[in-house]
């Protein structure tokens, strides 16, 4: 299959290039280096030493025996957008040329303006190119988990069957975002569900989680190969974060109380699901959910994961909370459905404990690299606009693992164990105007 990769340069997009090429497929791709620049933006870079776009497709051709097709420009200038579709004829897009941050599209008015406009624009383009140029082609479209927020009941994979008056609908899940990047997203997915009633197209709309690890299967044999990792406060997830600052003796920073819960896949995940909804395209005409995770996981849980494997690993890390920068839940119900791609075929490859092994053992060879950028490991963006370094807060994250365990294992009815998006509750973190140092 001719597919074409928007975002090529990317954590996920280096890596799906190569998992298609090794499974038989005409790869493509396009990318402006954003990314790159973005991660600068916030004083880091990969912890991986990632090459340059041409030595990586140098790499990639030594590797695989072919060329990977590469167009450096922007997506947001449609007339490019049209020349790659009239010259390459895709079969398929996978568009994951977004701006994927949270924290990023929080900065200030210039930054959401530009997180939602670019990952706006970009998905325009691609569905008018499809209309005009390619209308049978399949777009696979990295929506987020994020769109559905952290609601008080079980998320569906994107509908859900109502009745309201007695009348019975299928209709869209309610989304409750939170943060301008994760709404940016759910505009992107009412755009493209209205283009594919109006115009028949077909596509997926991948929700997934929060994506961790180092690599794919065969990225080790060659330097140039290698996807970046990111660790900053912006671009650098949960998991991510944590193993990069196990490596460095740093302490593991869950926020707040720590029991933010969300659905985490690893990297080599990612890519075989996006893969399995690429071989199993969607109808002409329908717009279809998959919710993509591999396990629902409360964030200190994870941190003391890896803390445990690093401990194995003779690397000595503590857990300790920092203040929450963010406006989000604390403590809340998180039950989401993700069948569909299980039913497809989809086999998680690791446990996360292997997979963090596998995480720490390449990270420890980019310590350094880590170590001369660690001062972007603490957030300043705060959801209310203002920019001041968190301070770590006093109680043990230990303590706050043992209020996860007990709270687990009871089986209370969702109504009363999970928590409602509101501000007047205590669990709801307000970002705060504080600015108090930071210990790290
Ligand atoms: N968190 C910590 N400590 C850290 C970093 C994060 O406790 O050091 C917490 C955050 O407060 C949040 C959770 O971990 O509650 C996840 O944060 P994250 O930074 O790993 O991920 P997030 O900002 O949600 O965004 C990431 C990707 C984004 C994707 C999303 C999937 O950057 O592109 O859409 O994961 S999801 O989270 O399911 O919406």
């Amino acid at each position: 299959m001719r597919i074409f990769i928007a975002g090529v340069d990317g954590y996920l997009g280096w890596a799906l290039a190569q998992h298609l090429t090794a499974r038989g497929h005409e790869v493509a791709g396009a990318d402006l280096f954003l990314r790159r620049k973005w991660v600068e933006e916030m004083g880091s870079w990969s912890a991986t030493p990632i090459s340059g776009i041409e030595d990586r497709l140098e790499g990639f051709r030594k590797r695989y025996g072919k060329d990977l097709r590469f167009w450096h420009g922007d997506l947001r200038e449609y007339g490019l957008v049209e020349k790659i579709f009239k010259e390459f004829q895709p079969e398929a897009i996978v568009h994951l040329g977004e701006c994927p941050s949270a924290p990023y599209s929080m900065i200030d008015v210039h930054h959401s303006v530009f997180v939602q406009t670019n990952n706006l624009t970009t998905t325009f383009n691609l569905l008018y190119a499809m209309h005009e140029i390619r209308p049978a082609a399949h777009l696979v479209k990295l929506g987020t988990m994020g769109e559905y927020g952290t609601p008080d009941v079980d998320i569906p994979e994107g509908f859900f069957e109502v009745e309201f008056r007695g009348r019975r609908a299928r209709l869209p899940f309610p989304r409750l975002a939170g943060s301008w990047y994760h709404w940016s997203k759910v505009h992107g997915s009412n755009n493209i569900m209205f283009a594919c009633k109006i115009w028949n197209l077909r596509a997926s709309d991948i929700m997934q989680g929060v994506v961790f690890g180092t690599r794919i299967d065969g990225m080790e044999k060659d330097a140039r190969l290698l996807t970046r990792v990111d660790f900053d406060q912006a671009f650098g997830t949960a998991i991510n974060r944590f193993c990069c600052q196990a490596v460095i003796g740093h302490p593991l920073t869950p926020f707040g109380k720590g029991h933010q819960r969300r659905g985490f896949l690893p990297l080599r995940d990612s890519v075989q699901c996006l893969t399995l909804a690429l071989e199993n395209p969607a109808r002409p005409g329908e717009y279809r959910v998959f919710n993509q995770f591999e396990e629902v996981y409360d964030v200190t849980e994870l941190a003391l994961k890896v803390q445990k494997v690093a401990r194995n690993l003779g690397l000595d890390a503590e857990v300790q909370n920092l203040e929450n920068p963010r406006y989000e839940a604390e403590e809340h119900y998180y039950h989401a459905d993700h069948k569909h791609l299980f039913d497809l075929g989809y086999r998680p490859a690791h446990s996360v404990e292997a997979e963090v092994e596998i995480m720490l053992r390449d990270l420890i060879k980019c310590r350094e690299r880590i170590n001369a950028k660690r001062e972007a490991l603490i957030p300043d963006i705060h959801w209310n606009g203002s920019r001041a370094r968190v301070g770590f807060m006093e109680q043990p994250a230990e303590q706050y693992a043992m209020a996860a365990v007990a709270r687990d294992s009871e089986t209370v009815p969702a109504s009363t164990n999970g928590s409602r998006f509101s501000p007047d509750r205590s669990d709801v973190h307000p970002a705060s105007n504080s600015a108090t140092p930071s210990l790290g």
